[in-house]
C-alpha cells in the first residue's frame, strides 16, 4: 500500500461509527427496542473437565462497533446518544486482554468502567425495552434483560443485514488483512520451493511472516502437500518433511486486522515429472478460470448464477486438459464437474470468515455447499474460490458410476497424488458497471508474490 492504512483509519472509523449509529436506530425502532447492549463475550472452556479456556473470539456485532478484544466489555446503543463502551476494571493478576492497537477508537464512545461481575444500573438505560446481543445469557439475566429481548431473532437478523455492505473503514481493514496474509503466502511459497520442509514448518513460517499467533488467524490455516490437498480442510499438518509427496502445495490462509478477515488460497507445483506437468496445466486452467469469474462479477447478478458459470467453465477446463472426454457442457449436465468441485464458489467475508447475510435463501439441491445465494450488490465483499480435487470417495463413485467411460482414468490416477487445486481471492463489489476491486490481486501489482 502506498499510504499507511493507519493514517487513513481514524477518519474512516469515525464515519463508520456515525453511519452505524443511524442504521442501528432504524433497526431498533423496527424491533421495538429502546436500546441494545452488545456484549463482547466471555472465554469458553476448552473442556468441561478442565480449567483451560480458549482465547476470546469477540461477538462479531461487538467488533462491528469497536476492534477491542476484551472479555465482558459491552457497547450500549441508545438512539440519539453517544455509544457507550462499558469496560470491566481488571483486577485479575492471572491474565490481561490485549491492549487496543489504536486508542483513537475510544474517542467515538462514552467510556465507563465497572467493577468486574456487576454493571451498575446507573450505567444502563431503562431496562423495559432494552435488548441484549451476545453469547452469555447469564450476563443478560444479571443485567435484568427481559427474556424476549435476549438475542431476539428479528433484531439479530436485521443487525446481520447491516454487515453485508461494507463501509470504507471495513474495506480498508479487509485490504490490510489481505496485505498481511500476502506476506505469509510469500514466505510459504519460498519454503516450499526450497524444499525439505513439513506442512507444520510451513504453517509456522506463515505465522512468523504475518506476525500472528495461531488464535489470531481468522481460521485454522490449511497447509496441504500432495494428496492432503484433496482434504478440503486439511489442518492435521504433517510433521516430517517427505519429499515423495511434496511436489504440490495448497495453502489456504488469511489474516485478521481489527477483527476483519482475509481468506486467500493458492496452489503451487514443482518438479518435472508427468504428474507435476499435468497438474501444472490444470493449475493454469483453474487460475485463468478464476480470473475470468472475478472479471464478470457485477451488481445485479445472482451469486448462484456465477457458481453455475464456474461449473460450465470447469467442464471446459477438464475437457481441455483431457480429464473428461465429452464436452464441458455434458460434463456439467452429467454431474461430473460436481465430483471434481464439491464446494461452493465462495462466501461473504467480513468479521467472520464465512460472513453473515449472503446465504438467506437455500441454494438449489445440486449446490448443497454454496454459502452465498445473494443478488450481488455494491459494497458486498466475498470470495471467488474455484477448485479441482481428486477426492478418493468422489472419484470412486464416479469410476463405478454410469459416466465412468467419459473420464480418462489413467490421467486422473497420474494427478491424484497432487491432491487438488484451489485459487481464492477476496473481492469488493464496486458500483453498477464498475466491476470489482480485487483486494488480493491488487497486491501482485504492488510487488507481492501471490503467483
Ligand atoms: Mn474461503
Amino acid at each position: 500500500m502506498n499510504t499507511d492504512p493507519k493514517t487513513l483509519l481514524a477518519p474512516l472509523y469515525r464515519a463508520h461509527v456515525t453511519a452505524l449509529a443511524a442504521r442501528y436506530a432504524a433497526v431498533l425502532a423496527m424491533a421495538g427496542a429502546d436500546g441494545v447492549v452488545i456484549h463482547a463475550g466471555t472465554p469458553k472452556k476448552r473442556s468441561e473437565f478442565d480449567d483451560q479456556y480458549f482465547p476470546l473470539r469477540p461477538t462479531p456485532h461487538f467488533q462491528h462497533w469497536i476492534p477491542l478484544n476484551e472479555a465482558d466489555a459491552s457497547v450500549v446503543i441508545v438512539p440519539g446518544k453517544l455509544p457507550r463502551l462499558l469496560r470491566p476494571k481488571v483486577t485479575s493478576y492471572w491474565e490481561r486482554s490485549a491492549p487496543l492497537e489504536a486508542s483513537f477508537v475510544l474517542e467515538s464512545f462514552d467510556v465507563a468502567t465497572f467493577e468486574e461481575g456487576t454493571v451498575p444500573s446507573t450505567l444502563l438505560p431503562p431496562r423495559a425495552r432494552l435488548a441484549f446481543v451476545g453469547e452469555s445469557r447469564e450476563t443478560a439475566v444479571k443485567l435484568g434483560i427481559d427474556d424476549a429481548f435476549i438475542n431476539p431473532p428479528a433484531l439479530v437478523e436485521a443487525l446481520d443485514a447491516l454487515r453485508v455492505h461494507k463501509s470504507d473503514y471495513e474495506i480498508l481493514c479487509l485490504a490490510e488483512a489481505n496485505r498481511i496474509a500476502a506476506l505469509g503466502h510469500d514466505a510459504v511459497v519460498a519454503g516450499f520451493r526450497a524444499g525439505g520442509v513439513s506442512e507444520l514448518e510451513l504453517h509456522l513460517a506463515y505465522l512468523k511472516a504475518t506476525a500472528q499467533d495461531d488464535p489470531d488467524t481468522p481460521y485454522k490455516n490449511i497447509v496441504a502437500m500432495g494428496e492432503n490437498a484433496s482434504i478440503l480442510h486439511h489442518v492435521s499438518y504433517g510433521r516430517r518433511p517427505n519429499d515423495a509427496v511434496t511436489e504440490s502445495l495448497l495453502l489456504d490462509a488469511g489474516a485478521s486486522y481489527n477483527g476483519y478477515c482475509s481468506d486467500i488460497t493458492r496452489t503451487w507445483v514443482k518438479g518435472t515429472g508427468a504428474a507435476a506437468s499435468a497438474f501444472a496445466g490444470l493449475i493454469e486452467g483453474v487460475e485463468a478460470m478464476q480470473r475470468r469469474l472475478c472479471g464478470v462479477v457485477t451488481v445485479g447478478m445472482g451469486y448462484e448464477a456465477l457458481h453455475d458459470e464456474c461449473h460450465r467453465q470447469l467442464g471446459e477446463v477438464l475437457r481441455s486438459v483431457g480429464i473428461v472426454r465429452i464436452s464441458g457442457e455434458e460434463a456439467v449436465a452429467k454431474g461430473i464437474t460436481r465430483a471434481f468441485l464439491p464446494h461452493g464458489l465462495g462466501h461473504s467475508l467480513g468479521l467472520q470468515c464465512h460472513d453473515v447475510g449472503c446465504a438467506l435463501i437455500k441454494p438449489r439441491t445440486e449446490n448443497p455447499w454454496l454459502r452465498n445465494t445473494s443478488i450481488i450488490e455494491e459494497r458486498q465483499v466475498f470470495t471467488i474460490e474455484p477448485g479441482v480435487y481428486f477426492i478418493d470417495a468422489l472419484m470412486a463413485a464416479l469410476r463405478s458410476g454410469g459416466e465412468s467411460a467419459s473420464i480418462d482414468w489413467a490421467l486422473v490416477d497420474t494427478i491424484t497424488p497432487m491432491g487438488g487445486i484451489r485459487i481464492e481471492d477476496d473481492l469488493v463489489v464496486k458500483a453498477k458497471g464498475a466491476g470489482v476491486r480485487n483486494l488480493t490481486r491488487e497486491l501482485i501489482a504492488e510487488g507481492g508474490g501471490l503467483l
